[in-house]
């Protein structure tokens, strides 16, 4: 799905802003609604979350629709054109109506949608009205618990006072997930022109034949027309051109997409009356035996995961914090993250692009996971959801050359019910190969579990461990988490495939020291790692150390989590720990290439 780009053929509107807001039912909202002015509308700012807007506990806490509205009024000079309304992201289901009518509806929270809207946009003022729903169970995903216990609840089950107690509790959102359910219309909103005869999709594919790029497009267009490319390097000279919706194009000294020094070329596509350029960088992927070679050569992933998280946007778009925590992250010498655990918003992706940060892109897909008490795959109603999101995520970010691996879930039940899971994943895992043009390779994050039962893991094509070794487990003895690391990794040296640590860490309250280096003390982060991390480095087969989490982030309220998760190398408002300092020091000696040989 093409961004919506601003040129000599199309027009784009932002309609961001401060749209007028109000909370309706838990099941549904009233249609009425989408008639007229809200009856009593908040003021709300989009893109952004709602929950934390406002000092509301309310708000905080919903569970349910809630519905934005805003009025418009187009400019005269885009009468004709074909006009589509697209979301960046709406969480976790919306419904868009337009003066009055129903234009449509689309379901999970992270990935674009857009109508065609111009049979439904009047000549003078435009009202749309957009309804979300926030709530999460076993067929949404990310995966909500259904009238169950929180994630990390105590909810003694049995005790009669509690299970009375239960039942009185207001409704609200169980995420069976460890970030904050924020929710709303997180990113941009626009309406965007096009000819009636129109590109509808580009993917590129690229390949090195020594000296030359070798760069295979394809365009889908709708209506009639011929299609013209050309390529333009960094500096906007034309390169080379070709005719054809689809073919090959060779280009001669090409410069590489490199970790730490990007180069971008753009291929300018018109057909007809419209056009679109689309950037994308000469590179390849791929894994060779226990190797991770981006352009030939074994790279070594030092970064994060992340959420997409700050203080008041909740998880709304915030281009500043991109542009900071990328800062952060060249400041760390760091080269990578994921994006855990969810598709982040395209404009990140971009910046990655332009930055040259390797990106592992992960689908929505956390909480399939009854930690053993139910078969997730027989209770939980999300396979085609799931196809869908890996599908509609791929196609959004295929010619990122920042993206150089899909993550297809984050701690699924794989240890419990090991060929349950086998057979919901290893179809999804070919699906995610066949729907991606590049053929990245493709991999699902594991969490802590007997690793020997576990059959998905060893499947992927880069096996990733989520690993506690020291916190949640043999917590506080790092003598002891070294050993039971060093066992499990005697298991993967025998499998000969590539493995990286996708999450491992410790919550650290910043400010509390210790010269004893006990847990939540940033002194216990900073050994940890660096007792964690003597012990990978002499492991060849190891390529990547992503350390859990970028920045302390929001999570529900629970006994075990105090004012959120403070796993953080940096606190929530990007201030270094102890650890942060440890790894700066550590990253900017080890190289993005070869450092394993
Ligand atoms: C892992 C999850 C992650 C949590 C983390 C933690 O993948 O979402 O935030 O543990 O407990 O299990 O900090």
């Amino acid at each position: 799905m093409l961004y919506p780009k601003l040129n000599s053929a199309r027009m784009v509107f932002d309609l961001g802003g401060v749209w007028d807001f109000q909370t309706a039912g838990a099941d549904n909202w009233p249609h009425e609604w989408a008639q007229g002015p809200l009856p009593e509308p908040l003021t709300m700012a989009v893109p952004a979350s709602y929950n934390d807007q406002k000092d509301d506990v309310n708000l905080r806490a919903h569970y349910g629709w809630a519905v934005y509205q805003r009025v418009f009024t187009l400019p005269r000079s885009m009468a004709g054109e074909r006009a589509v309304l697209r979301f960046g992201a709406v969480t976790h289901a919306a419904q868009v109506w337009l003066n009055g009518r129903k234009l449509g509806e689309h379901r999970g929270g992270f990935l674009p949608f857009e109508f065609e809207a111009d049979e439904y946009l009047a000549a003078g003022e435009n009202r749309l009205t957009v309804a979300v729903d926030n709530r999460v169970d076993f067929s949404t995903l990310p995966v909500g618990n259904e009238g169950g216990v929180a994630f990390f609840g105590s909810d003694n089950p049995g005790i009669p006072s509690i299970e009375l107690a239960k039942t009185r509790c207001r409704p609200q959102n169980r995420p069976n997930f460890d970030f904050f359910n924020y929710a709303g219309i997180t990113r941009p909103v626009t309406l965007y022109t096009t000819p009636r005869a129109y590109i509808k999709d580009i993917s590129i594919v690229t390949e090195v034949d020594g000296e030359d790029g070798v760069v295979d497009y394809s365009v889908e267009t709708v209506g009639r027309g011929e299609v013209r490319v050309s390529v333009l390097d960094q500096e906007g000279v034309e390169a080379a051109s070709a005719r054809q919706s689809e073919g090959r194009i060779v280009l001669p000294s090409v410069k590489l997409w490199n970790p730490g020094a990007p180069y971008l070329y753009r291929l300018r596509v018109s057909f007809w009356d419209d056009e679109y350029e689309q950037t994308f960088g000469v590179r390849t992927v791929k894994v060779e035996g226990d190797k991770f070679l981006i352009n030939g050569r074994p790279f070594y992933f030092k970064g994060f995961g992340k959420h997409e998280d700050s203080y008041f946007h909740g998880r709304g778009l915030d281009q500043c914090l991109n542009v900071k925590d990328l800062s952060l992250m060249r400041w760390l010498g760091a080269n990578s993250f994921r994006t855990s655990h969810y598709p982040y918003a395209e404009e990140m992706y971009d910046l990655c692009d332009r930055e040259g940060i390797v990106v592992i892109g992960e689908a929505p897909a956390v909480g399939i996971n009854a930690g053993g008490a139910q078969n997730p795959y027989e209770v939980m109603r999300v396979k085609l959801h799931h196809q869908d999101v890996i599908r509609d995520m791929i196609a959004r970010d295929k010619n990122h050359p920042c993206v150089v691996m899909w993550s297809i879930a984050n701690e699924p039940d794989t240890e419990h019910f090991p060929q349950a899971a086998y057979d919901y994943f290893y179809p999804l895992y070919e699906l995610a190969h066949r729907c991606d043009p590049q053929n990245r390779p493709v991999t699902l994050v594991c969490c802590q579990n007997d690793y020997t039962k576990d059959l998905v893991t060893r499947a992927m094509d880069v096996c990733c461990v989520n690993r506690y070794y020291g916190w949640y487990n043999l917590s506080g003895d790092l003598d002891a988490a070294c050993g039971a690391l060093n066992t499990e990794l005697d298991f993967w040296a025998e499998l000969g495939k590539p493995l990286m640590l996708t999450e491992y860490g410790a919550d650290t309250y910043p400010g509390v020291h210790n010269t004893n280096g006990e847990m939540f003390s940033e002194e216990f982060q900073a050994d940890y790692y660096a007792r964690l991390n003597a012990e990978l480095d002499k492991r060849p087969f190891f390529i990547g150390e992503h350390v859990w989490n970028f920045a302390d982030f929001a999570t529900i309220q629970g006994p075990m989590r105090v004012d959120g998760n403070k796993k953080g190398l940096l606190t929530r408002d990007r201030r270094p720990k102890l650890a942060a300092h440890y790894f700066r020091r550590r990253w900017h000696k080890i190289p993005d290439f070869g450092y394993k040989g």
